[in-house]
C-alpha cells in the first residue's frame, strides 16, 4: 500500500489538515505507527488508540479507529481499563514526554510493572511543546526551556531504562530520520504480549528548537542521524564516543506473565471457589 493509500484507510480525512507545525516530527511517528498496524494486518475495528494531552497526543484524533483522547497524563489509565475490559482489543497508546514521564510518570512505571499488553509510543520531542516549551523529565540537562532560561539543571530519566526497571518486557528505541526502522520497532512492540514502549525521538522546532537553536525539522533530523547508533555500532565506540550517542533499535526483550491473562485466571479460579 502506497502512502496516499495508507491515508485513506487509516486516517480522519475530515479530520485534515493537522495542527503540527511545520518540520515538527509528529506526523512521521504518526505515519510510521500507521504503517506497522498495516503490516501486521491489524483489523481496524479491534485496535484502539489512547492518547493524552499533548500536541503528539492529537494523533488519535487524526487516525480512523476507536480511539480516546483522554485527560494530560492518563492515556495509560485509559488504557488500561480497555485492555482490561476487551483484552481481545490490541491497545496502542501515542503520548508525550510530558504526558508520559511527568504528570503520567506514576501510571506509566505501574503499567510496565504489571506488563499488561499495551503498545506505549512515546514521543519524545524532549519539551512539553503544546503549551509554549516548559522543560519535561526528559530534556536534556541545560537545554533551554520557558522555565529554564538558563538551561536546566535537572538530570533527565532515561526513559528506556526507567521502562526496563520498572518491569517493561519489550523496551526500543526510534527516531523520525530513521522512519522505517521506528516502524519495524512498532510492529515488534505491537506483536509484543506485555508491556511494550517504544520511544520516538521526534523534533520539535518550535518549542524546542528555537529555545536551543537548533535550527529547523531538517537540522534536527540530522542531529538524529549524528548522533543515533545501532548496538553493533555502540559496541565498537568507547565511553567517550558514546557520550553524546543513544542506541536505537530493540534494547531489551524479556518474558514475564502478562496481566489480563492472570486476572482473568484469577476470575476463573474465584468463580470455582478460589482454587
Ligand atoms: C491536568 C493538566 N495539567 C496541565 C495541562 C496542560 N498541558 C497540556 S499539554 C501539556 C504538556 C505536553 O507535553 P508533552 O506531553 O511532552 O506533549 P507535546 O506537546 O510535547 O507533544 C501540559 C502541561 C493539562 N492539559 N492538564
Ligand atoms: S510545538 Fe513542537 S511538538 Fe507541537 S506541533 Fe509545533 S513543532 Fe510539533
Ligand atoms: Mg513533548
Amino acid at each position: 500500500m502506497d502512502m496516499e493509500q495508507l491515508v485513506n484507510k487509516y486516517y480522519r480525512l475530515n479530520h485534515l489538515p493537522h495542527m503540527w507545525c511545520p518540520g515538527c516530527g509528529n506526523g512521521i511517528v504518526t505515519s510510521a505507527t500507521v504503517k506497522a498496524i498495516d503490516k501486521l494486518g491489524l483489523e481496524q475495528d479491534k485496535t484502539t488508540i489512547v492518547s493524552g494531552i499533548g500536541c503528539s497526543s492529537r494523533a488519535s484524533g487524526y487516525l480512523d479507529f476507536d480511539t480516546v483522547h483522554s485527560a494530560h497524563g492518563r492515556a495509560i489509565p485509559f488504557a488500561t481499563g480497555i485492555k482490561l475490559a476487551s483484552p481481545e482489543l490490541n491497545v496502542i497508546v501515542m503520548t508525550g514526554d510530558g504526558d508520559a514521564t511527568a504528570i503520567g510518570g506514576n501510571h506509566f512505571i505501574h503499567a510496565a510493572r504489571r506488563n499488561i499488553n499495551l503498545t506505549v509510543i512515546l514521543f519524545n520531542n524532549s519539551i512539553y511543546g503544546m503549551t509554549g516549551g516548559q522543560y519535561s523529565p526528559l530534556t536534556p540537562m541545560h537545554s533551554k526551556a520557558s522555565t529554564a532560561p538558563y538551561g536546566t539543571i535537572e538530570r533527565p530519566f532515561n526513559v528506556v531504562e526507567l521502562a526496563k526497571g520498572a518491569g517493561a518486557t519489550f523496551v526500543a528505541r526510534g527516531t523520525t530520520y530513521h522512519a522505517q526502522q521506528l516502524s519495524d520497532v512498532i510492529a515488534q512492540a505491537i506483536s509484543h504480549d506485555g508491556f511494550a514502549l517504544v520511544e520516538a525521538i521526534t523534533a520539535c522546532p518550535i518549542g524546542f528548537g528555537r529555545q536551543n537553536k537548533s535550527g529547523d525539522g531538517a537540522n534536527m533530523m540530522k542531529w538524529q542521524k549524528e548522533h543515533a547508533v545501532t548496538a553493533a555500532q555502540a559496541d565498537k565506540l568507547s565511553d567517550e564516543e558514546m557520550a553524546d550517542k543513544f542506541i536505537i533499535g530493540v534494547l531489551h526483550r524479556s518474558e514475564a506473565p502478562e496481566y489480563t491473562k492472570q486476572y482473568d485466571e484469577l476470575i476463573l479460579s474465584a468463580q470455582k471457589g478460589g482454587k
